[in-house]
């Protein structure tokens, strides 16, 4: 798109915004300094380096067999280059135990912050900060459906390894990049069928993050999340680490609390519990996901509830107390432009949040002037958000409108298809 066409838009827009009594420039700053955390996931269907030939496991699924799929770390970082190249801004990936990299044989228990080193580099290469994940999947000692919460303490201590051991390598990356990484716990464990007893797995799971948290890490450099869950494939009828349960853990232990939009009943919604959590909780991370009919983890797209995850971060001013995080593997696309569209989503929802007149909408409710509420609400949804973002993009050197998808294509067709 020509430049100035972009400019003299932006400068339309801006003026219908400002009529309105938004403070578009503010909006951008704003847009600028938040970071998405990008799960380096998507890149290869979660199979991660450390378990060769092994499925995915752990209730989660990928499907479709869309070529060119990452193999390695060098084809990974390849093609998250790529992807970050077509985002504005700076921001973080995602990163899970299982994708260490590193020449010698270890396994999730043997991990030490030696085995991301490269990431590590990489990161500071590229301005980007690094979020951690342990990995309780993909592995044999995922057994019976269970890790931590395993009756058998040889699992459950294999697991507890795994899990110290992350905290300390995200300790490391934190310090190393000067930024906090954030370190989040999610395990499968859970049943097919109705349990008989589902109080001793959840004593298990407790004592066992009791153990994995006993040694205080530099909060400076790293945050513990722990993430929830209502069902898994396979763990219909039970999943240890409930909702409850977590939101018990988390606040008794000092824990972030972690919500996947996937992770609930099909009507309940994150955006309703982000006030609530904010009360009792300093920190809060999301993982942006789309469920469809089950947690199904498909891309984020600009739907009602997306966006309304934003209006409750930025209405509630927690912007710089949550961590946005993504959490979505579809292999039936092209993986790059999966992330694009999932990260570009994402920061369009939350610049549209950023361009309601939030103080004016807010006085009109205490006022109980529910007309003007629903008016302006109304009003805001044909306002051009699209000529203010697409400027976002042109002033961060990256590509405007869908010209990005030109250049997937290529890249598909040069690097992609040689895999
Ligand atoms: C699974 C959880 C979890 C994983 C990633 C790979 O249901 O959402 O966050 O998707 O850790
Ligand atoms: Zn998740």
């Amino acid at each position: 798109m020509d430049t100035e066409k972009v400019k003299s838009r932006y400068q339309e827009a801006s003026r219908r915004y400002e009529e309105m009594g938004v403070d578009v420039e503010q909006a951008l700053e704003k847009l600028s300094q938040t970071k998405i955390s990008m799960h380096c996931w998507q890149g290869d269907d979660v199979l991660g380096f450390m378990n060769e030939g092994g499925a995915l496991s752990g209730g989660i699924m990928s499907t479709g067999d869309y070529p060119g799929r990452a193999r390695n770390p060098k084809e990974l970082r390849q093609d998250i280059d790529k992807a970050f190249s077509l985002i504005p801004g700076k921001h973080k990936l995602n990163l899970h135990a299982m994708y260490a990299d590193t020449e010698e044989k270890i396994d999730l228990n043997e991990i030490e912050p030696k085995h991301f080193e490269k990431w590590v580099d990489w990161a500071k290469e590229n301005q980007i900060g690094l979020d951690f994940n342990p990995s309780f999947f993909n592995h044999d000692m995922f057994k019976d459906g269970f890790t931590l919460a395993h009756p058998d303490k040889e699992v459950r201590d294999f697991w507890i390894e795994h899990g110290k051991r992350s905290r300390k390598i995200a300790e490391y990356i934190g310090k190393e990049l000067g930024e906090v990484s954030f370190n989040n716990f999610w395990v499968p464990d859970g049943m097919k069928d109705n349990p008989i007893d589902r109080l001793s797995p959840r004593k298990r799971l407790m004592e066992a993050y009791d153990e994995i948290f006993e040694e205080e890490v530099n909060p400076e450099y790293t945050i513990d999340t722990v993430e929830s869950k209502l069902f898994g494939i396979g763990a219909e009828a039970y999943t240890v680490g409930s909702h409850e349960f977590y939101m018990g853990y988390g606040l008794s232990r000092n824990k972030t609390i972690l919500m996947d939009a996937g992770h609930y009943h099909p009507t309940e919604v994150i955006s309703n519990k982000i006030s609530a959590l904010a009360l009792f909780s300093e920190h809060l991370m999301l993982h942006v996901s789309r469920p469809v009919r089950w947690d199904s983890d498909h891309v984020v797209i600009m739907d009602d509830e997306l966006q309304e995850i934003m209006r409750e971060i930025v209405r509630n001013d927690l912007l710089n107390r949550t961590a946005i995080g993504l959490d979505f593997f579809d292999a039936t696309i092209n993986r790059i432009a999966a992330w694009v569209v999932g990260v570009r989503n994402t920061q369009k929802a939350l610049l549209k949040a950023l361009l309601d007149p939030v103080s004016e909408l807010k006085e009109a409710e205490s006022n109980f002037d529910f007309t003007k509420r629903l008016v302006y609400t109304e009003e805001m949804k044909d306002l051009p958000y699209s000529d203010i973002w697409n400027y976002f993009c042109l002033i961060n050197d990256v590509p405007v409108g869908i010209e990005w998808y030109e250049e997937v294509k290529e890249y598909e067709r040069n690097v992609l298809m040689n895999r």
